[in-house]
């Protein structure tokens, strides 16, 4: 299986399933867990500083041989620092979010690591691969944390006819059908963030967990759409406030010192009403905690399964 996938081979990894890079729960110990079971695990650098993600680099190292891969969140205030360390740590992969990476792709390239961007909109995908990207991961608004306004549905076909790299499909995929899915808008590998949250190797407190778990499929909303930062997270004291100031106008400055520290609030306090629990619109069908490697396996297991039954309604 997937013997001639052009992003595992491009990866070198040996299922086409890469963790999203989540800001703070994108640990070592969650991507070196993704990388041991055949995927591409994913630091997320989100905000941290330069030497914290060293250090984190530097954990991943240790405990896996096997490749693994850096976000760069381009918001970030160390953004320039950041992409410096994962130079010259050498990083095999890293991807990048909520930007244009075009600057950086050069000197990635230069010493062999592979730049697959994050785009939301065709437009980007396009100026990305002219600027070198190997890859691009075509993520759509059903995703959590900081997203586009097209849905997965629309936007990987599109972005698959729009350019002649792979290309990753991202946003509410979590099982074998949504991979299967993924395959026949025309992507290579698939994306999944919300799944890995639910894992047991994720260090998101047990609250957030627990809210995650309990999610339907209508518990999220975005907020930050007039901010021009838009984020998936699910509904909560937080959010609702959120909504009545952006209602009653409050100014940008207002509303971005509401989401300081708001992401911490939840993934580590544990305080899941004041904080911001970034999640997917996926998360309503996630049910149970497990291991990274049993995850994987069961997505990899099922796809026989899940093409037999897209075939029978075509016989
Ligand atoms: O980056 C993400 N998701 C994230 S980053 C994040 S960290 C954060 N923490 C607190 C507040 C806000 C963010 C949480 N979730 N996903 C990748 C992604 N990139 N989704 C959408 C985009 C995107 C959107 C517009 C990429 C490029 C773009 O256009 C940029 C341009 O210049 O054209």
């Amino acid at each position: 299986m997937f013997e001639n996938n052009v992003i595992c081979k491009l990866l070198n990894i040996k299922y086409p399933i890469l963790q999203g890079g989540m800001a703070w729960i994108g640990t070592a110990e969650l991507a070196s867990a993704v990388s041991n079971a055949g995927g591409l695990g994913i630091i997320g650098a989100g905000h941290m500083p330069p030497d914290a993600l060293r250090a984190e680099i530097h954990k991943a190292k240790e405990r896996t041989e096997k490749p693994f891969g850096v976000n760069v969140m381009l918001m970030s205030p160390f953004v320039k620092e950041v992409m410096q360390v994962v130079l010259e740590e050498k990083v095999p992969v890293v991807t990048t979010g909520a930007g244009n990476p075009g600057e950086y792709v050069p000197a990635l390239k230069e010493i062999g690591t592979k730049v697959i961007p994050v785009v939301a909109s065709v437009a980007l995908a396009k100026r990305l691969v002219r600027s070198g990207a190997d890859a691009v991961i075509a993520e759509g608004t059903e995703s959590g944390g900081h997203i586009g306004e097209i849905t997965t549905m629309a936007l990987v076909p599109q972005v698959v006819d729009a350019v002649d790299v792979p290309v990753i499909a991202a946003g509410g995929i979590a099982d074998s059908r949504g991979v299967a899915a993924a395959f026949a808008l025309g992507a290579h590998a698939v994306q999944m963030g919300s799944r890995f949250v639910v894992s047991e190797e994720c260090i998101a407190h047990p609250n957030y967990k627990e809210l995650v778990l309990k999610a339907k499929d209508r518990s999220t909303v975005v907020t930050g759409r007039s901010l021009g930062h838009p984020a998936r997270v699910i509904a909560n004291k937080l959010s609702r406030r959120y909504e009545e100031m952006e209602a009653a106008g409050a100014s940008p400055e207002e509303l971005e010192k509401l989401g300081v520290g708001s992401l911490h609030r939840a993934t580590h306090e544990g305080d899941v009403e004041n904080g911001s629990v970034m999640i997917g619109e996926i998360s309503g069908m996630l049910k149970d905690i497990k291991p990274v490697k049993a995850i994987i396996e069961d997505i990899v297991n099922g796809l026989p399964d899940t093409f037999k039954s897209i075939e029978a309604n075509v016989d």
